[in-house]
């Protein structure tokens, strides 16, 4: 069994203001932040009491230390603070990943990178915000295509990052997917570029991801900062907040302090009403992938429901998921699934995007066995989804060509013509080996057709007479599937005759025919019907065969062979590569 984390009620050890003191603990925090929250000093905060009144402004304390707190306070909340005789002080060093994890980019880094994107590559790459979260931090889109304008006749493919706020590792893949269109001279992706919307909105949750690196250490927060009425438990999943079947089959919880937190009405996070719009804005969008952490997975709709193909979907939707779903799973090697195999999920991005929608949507469960894999993951795991991320671009014109259904309402292309089955071949020998006996006439060539000249092989003159000889084909195949011998000839008087062909795998003559051959010209015609590779030699490929006649008598005798020839059906060849 597949062991990996699911979301449990943690956010009820972590929605409360954090009161954890370390006088040893590394100072951690800022400058402003590029959204509406800023990291402040507040000495003169010594007793439990003094830190309730703090928090209760609304205020986040991120760390307790000697006489201050560190808090992260809007400019509303820094108001609150300074009205209670509060002295705030600014801190001065960025809030951040721990070092170890630098390569890691925080909202502002993430920005600064996206910008750098944009200005590096003026024609393709178009920056535009899709709003605001809840504590006021700009969700920056980026929109790659060579249309300055956005075109909504044209096919778009939407990939999406952070949900979760713990899960870092979505915005690095999501930053080197967008990278790699931006970047790439490939005429593949640049065709992609020229012809389609790819659309990133690469941290739809960037209050929760700054809250939880805003201490240097990691909180393992998962959810938006959107307080709760009423509560002092922080936080909506914003997973479980889209408004298809919102709250419906015990896929997400009421409860203000789970991780897994449905919001009070579907669309009341901010940030999950951004999304909304934004996909609600671009009909054009036709698959999505969402970035998660983790288990190596790709889920597909639906999570509400085990029914793989209940009455809200069509089976070809269905099949077209599983089809995707399976190519991504081949070059990503991860295991492609229904959301709902991993468990029921209800509100989620991919059962409204499809549900509400009708688009493509997959959730991808990103590896790294941890939601803090460290830094040097992030090279790896982002190349292992470039290419399913080249494909849902490509295929965005039309999902069902997955299942070869078109979308222009013309017929399949016609599968390509099956190569014409292989047609038999007869070979003669190209040389002859006398065993007993002396030739006296004849050379290989009288062996090739029935035309009356012979190959003439006098027979021993002692004892048991005997004419023993073998003709070597060569340039027959080890792959067949049929193969048949046919000796044609006489002797100057009878003896028993009997024709063979070498089993090249026992290292034994295998006698194929036994008469009684005389003066009227015979025919010996026979077919081996198993393991006819061993009467080719060699383990593959091209080899010899090799037939024997051997005819014993009291008295001398002269063999005159007329005709010697195999038949032979190559295999057909496995074209698919
Ligand atoms: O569609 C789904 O099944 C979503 C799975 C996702 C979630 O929202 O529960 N897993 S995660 O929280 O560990 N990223
Ligand atoms: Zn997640």
């Amino acid at each position: 069994m597949r062991t990996r984390l699911v979301p449990v009620v943690l956010a009820a050890v972590f929605a409360a203001p954090l009161a954890a003191s370390s006088a040893s603990r590394p100072p951690t925090e800022s400058q402003p932040q590029a959204g509406g929250v800023t990291a402040y000093v507040v000495p003169g905060v010594r007793t439990r009491e003094q830190r309730t009144t703090v928090a209760r402004t609304g205020t986040d304390i991120v760390e307790v230390r000697r006489g201050a707190v560190t808090v992260l306070a809007t400019r509303t909340e820094r108001r609150a603070l300074a009205r209670l005789g509060f002295r705030v002080r600014l801190l001065r060093r960025p809030l951040d990943f721990p070092p170890a994890d630098a390569a890691y980019h925080n909202y502002a880094e993430a920005n600064a990178d996206i910008n750098q994107l944009a200005a590096d590559h003026p024609a393709t790459v178009h920056l535009f915000s899709f709003g605001s979260s809840y504590e006021g931090r700009d969700l920056v889109g980026i929109r790659i295509s060579n249309d300055a304008t956005d075109r909504l006749d044209e096919p778009g493919v939407l990939y999406v990052a952070l949900h979760h706020a713990r899960e870092h590792l979505t915005v690095e893949v999501a930053l080197s997917i967008a990278h790699l269109f931006a970047e790439s001279t490939d005429p593949a992706i640049t065709q992609l570029v020229a012809t389609r919307q790819i659309y990133f909105l690469v941290q739809m949750n960037p209050d929760g991801s700054e809250y939880d690196i805003a201490t240097g250490s990691y909180r393992s927060w998962r959810k938006n900062r959107q307080p709760n009425a009423g509560s002092s438990y922080v936080g909506t999943d914003p997973n479980r907040n889209y408004g298809y079947r919102w709250g419906c089959c015990g896929g997400s919880s009421g409860f203000t302090g789970s991780s897994t937190y449905r919001g009070p009405s579907a669309f009341s996070a901010p940030e999950v009403v951004r999304v909304r719009d934004f996909v609600d804005t671009h009909p054009n969008i036709r698959i999505s992938i969402s970035y998660h952490t983790y288990g190596d997975l790709i889920l597909y709709p639906y999570g509400y429901t085990y029914t793989d193909v209940p009455s809200d979907m069509t089976q070809l939707d269905h099949d077209t998921f599983v089809a995707m779903a399976r190519e991504m799973a081949r070059t990503t090697g991860y295991t492609a699934e229904q959301s709902s195999d991993l468990y029921i999920t209800d509100g989620d991005y991919n059962d409204w995007m499809y549900g509400a929608k009708r688009m493509y949507p997959f959730t991808f469960e990103l590896g790294g066995g941890t939601f803090y894999p460290g830094a040097g993951i992030i090279a790896s795991e982002s190349v292992k989804n470039h290419a399913a991320a080249i494909y849902v671009a490509q295929m965005a014109d039309c999902p069902t060509r997955a299942v070869g259904v078109t979308c222009d309402g013309s017929p399949p292309p016609p599968p390509p013509p099956a190569p014409p089955p292989p047609r038999p071949v007869t070979a003669v020998p190209n040389s002859f080996t006398i065993y007993s006996g002396t030739r006296t006439a004849g050379d290989v060539t009288a062996l090739g057709a029935d035309d009356g000249a012979l190959l003439q092989i006098a027979s021993t003159t002692s004892g048991t007479r005997v004419t023993s000889w073998y003709g070597r084909i060569t340039g027959v195949p080890n792959a067949l599937t049929a193969l048949s011998g046919t000796y044609r000839g006489s002797h100057s008087a009878s003896c028993s005759q009997g024709v063979y062909l070498y089993n090249w795998s026992s290292g034994t003559w295998a006698r194929f025919s036994a008469t009684t051959a005389g003066t009227v010209e015979n025919e010996a015609a026979f077919s081996p019907t198993s393991s006819l590779a061993s009467y080719v030699s060699g383990p593959s490929g091209n080899g010899d065969v090799a037939m024997r006649v051997h005819c014993t008598r009291s008295s001398n005798f002269t063999t005159s062979a007329e005709l010697m020839k195999v038949t032979y059906t190559p295999a057909q060849q496995n074209l698919l590569r």
